[in-house]
């Protein structure tokens, strides 16, 4: 069954319904639009990834959140096609202890570790196809004006004072822990060590004066904030989760380093002698890449919608809105969060080691096939264990077989032999169910063309049914009907080619190209199924099918020899 699962992280947005058609024709999405409040075509929607660490290569954890957010802006942009009204910034995190002592053990200059695995990044998403509008570094110039005069906001509003801080401070999370978060392991030389709970990375004791943010200020109009807007964060259990997080206690927070254990990031205006917390910073990008100080940034923000792993649910959650009302602006207007792929059950993670590398993965299974498998199959709510033999069986089964197979049966030309778009037989496949008559072929089964459509699998069951391939387009009881069969197969194959743009972009163009659908009749606006069943014109009907472009989708299983040789090496 072709579920998609980013369309289950969509939840009740519309594109879930996508597949599923009511009187036969796809229905405008109804509910609220992804990242903007109404679905004017002015309505503007900024779509965001997190940042990226440099201090090591991209894996599969961070094109997923790309991907997660490529399709939720490719989406936006069938419903609403103007290229001004949809913004989507992704881009690396380069500040911070972290990358300060990734640089330290590479034996490099931060600054060339930054150009190096931000290049990376960048050359990993154009690969992927990632349609994204806007790439940021914090290193760059504009980013450090923005956080500055961020910081001076905060700070003209009386929300940082001076004071000592003391506490756990985790560098490979870049966040400072209570005791209750911290546990003991045995190190490398057996003796106990302090880690953090919930990451197993080593945290160690802080004791500095720094500036301090009046966080505990914001308990309860974040509270507010989450429960007047159910949907504020998806799916429902994160945004249940950081309810409960408010519960507790939210102490101050920590914003700045000594510039002398912190040197490597963007220093407190007029005092040097400290370093802005990297998150502040990090955080920041989300408003430096829309022109913020400038007054530009107000028509993009907050219509806004950030795209994250769980694991920094906290930052975007709790500390990023309490910094936004504290400076005097509304919170983003959705966080979607999604869970982790895993190797063996643990979290894919740099230091780790378990990482499975991406580009290899778009060489093997393809753009369109990798983009297909890791939106097919991750899910929201619960982490997702991955290896190659999954991969593999997957675009096997649902692209190469059920949907190549699918446009094959229809457009080879032993079947259709003029390379068209059949005719619809009305007296074939009359509109009202359970007529009878010599030319009446279409069965009790077909009248369910809300499943047929809903599944290409189910579209192939009905062209295995009728078998056109037993029918003679030299006969007149068979030729009309025979066009029917081809005809209602094509138009799910139109409809599922529509859908799948925002995952598979190459392969929908493939496929919509074999169809003959021209570029200006791919939108959701456009997507009419099945209108002669309802007794309207269809205008792929008598049209010439595009030309022959071989393989929707090769088999790869052919080619498992060669992988596990590859996996071998
Ligand atoms: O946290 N599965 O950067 P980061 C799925 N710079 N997604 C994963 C993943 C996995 N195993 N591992 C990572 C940072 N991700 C900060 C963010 S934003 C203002 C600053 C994805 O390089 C997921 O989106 O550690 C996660 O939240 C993000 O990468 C963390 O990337």
């Amino acid at each position: 069954m072709l579920r998609i699962s980013l369309l289950r992280l969509l939840g009740r947005t519309g594109l879930s319904r996508g597949l599923c058609l009511r009187d036969s024709r796809l229905r405008h999405y109804s509910s609220c639009p992804l990242g903007a409040r109404d679905d004017a075509q002015d309505a503007r929607a900024y779509f965001t990834t997190p940042i990226f660490y440099v201090n090591a290569a991209p894996h599969i954890g961070h094109l997923y959140s790309a991907l997660l957010a490529d399709a939720l802006c490719r989406y936006r942009r069938l419903r609403v096609p103007s290229a001004a009204a949809t913004r989507f910034s992704t881009g690396t995190d380069e500040h911070g202890l972290k990358i300060q002592q990734a640089a330290a053990t590479a034996g490099l200059a931060p600054a060339e570790l930054c150009d190096q695995v931000s290049a990376q990044f960048q050359q990993l998403f154009r690969e992927a196809s990632i349609s994204s509008t806007d790439f940021i570094r914090t290193t760059e110039a504009r980013h450090r004006v923005a956080v500055q005069h961020f910081w001076g906001v905060l700070k003209a509003r009386g929300l940082l004072y001076k004071g000592l801080y003391e506490g756990w401070y985790c560098a490979s999370d870049e966040c400072f822990l209570p005791e209750a978060k911290v546990t003991r392991q045995p190190g490398p030389s057996g003796d106990l060590c302090p880690v953090s709970l919930e990451s197993g990375h080593p945290v160690s004791w802080t004791k500095e004066e720094n500036y301090i943010f009046r966080l505990s200020q914001f308990r309860e109009p974040l509270q507010r904030w989450l429960r007047g807007d159910p949907r504020a964060i998806t799916p429902e259990p994160f945004h249940h989760a950081v309810l409960q997080w408010l519960e507790e206690e939210l102490p101050d927070l920590s914003v700045s380093r000594r510039s002398s254990h912190l040197h490597w990031g963007i220093p407190v205006p007029g005092d040097d002698s400290q370093t802005i917390y990297v998150w502040l910073d990090a955080l920041v990008n989300y408003l430096t890449v829309i022109g913020y100080p400038n007054a530009e940034f107000k028509s993009w923000w907050p219509t806004t919608s950030h795209i994250i792993g769980k694991d920094i649910l906290k930052f975007h959650a709790i500390y990023w809105p309490a910094l936004l009302l504290g400076a005097g602006m509304s919170p983003p207007h959705r966080i979607y969060v999604h869970s982790h792929w895993t190797v063996c059950g643990q979290k894919m993670s740099k230091s780790l080691g378990n990482v499975v590398d991406p580009r290899s993965c778009l060489d093997r299974y393809t753009v369109d096939g990798f983009r297909y498998f890791l939106l097919r199959q991750g899910v929201p709510h619960w982490d997702c264990d991955y290896y190659d033999e999954k991969v593999v069986k997957l675009l096997d089964s649902e692209l190469a077989d059920a949907l190549g197979g699918l446009l094959n049966r229809c457009t080879a030309k032993r079947i259709n032999p003029s390379g068209t778009y059949p005719a619809f037989c009305t007296t074939c496949f009359p509109s009202e169910p359970g007529l009878v008559g010599p030319s009446v072929r279409a069965q009790a089964e077909d009248y369910a063309l809300e499943a047929v459509s809903s599944c290409v699998r189910q579209t192939n069951g009905f062209v295995q049914r009728h078998a056109p391939w037993k029918l003679n387009w030299q006969s007149p009881v068979d030729a009309p009907w025979l066009g029917t069969v081809l005809h209602v197969a094509l138009e799910c194959l139109r409809v599922f080619g529509t859908l799948l743009q925002p995952v598979t972009p190459s392969l929908a163009d493939k496929l919509l190209s074999r169809l003959g659908v021209s570029a200006t009749e791919r939108g959701l606006g456009e997507l009419y199924f099945l209108p002669r069943f309802h007794g309207h014109p269809c205008p792929f009907e008598g049209r010439r099918l595009g030309s022959e472009t071989g393989l929707l989708f090769p088999r790869l299983d052919q080619s498992r020899a060669w992988l596990l040789k590859a996996h071998r090496t």
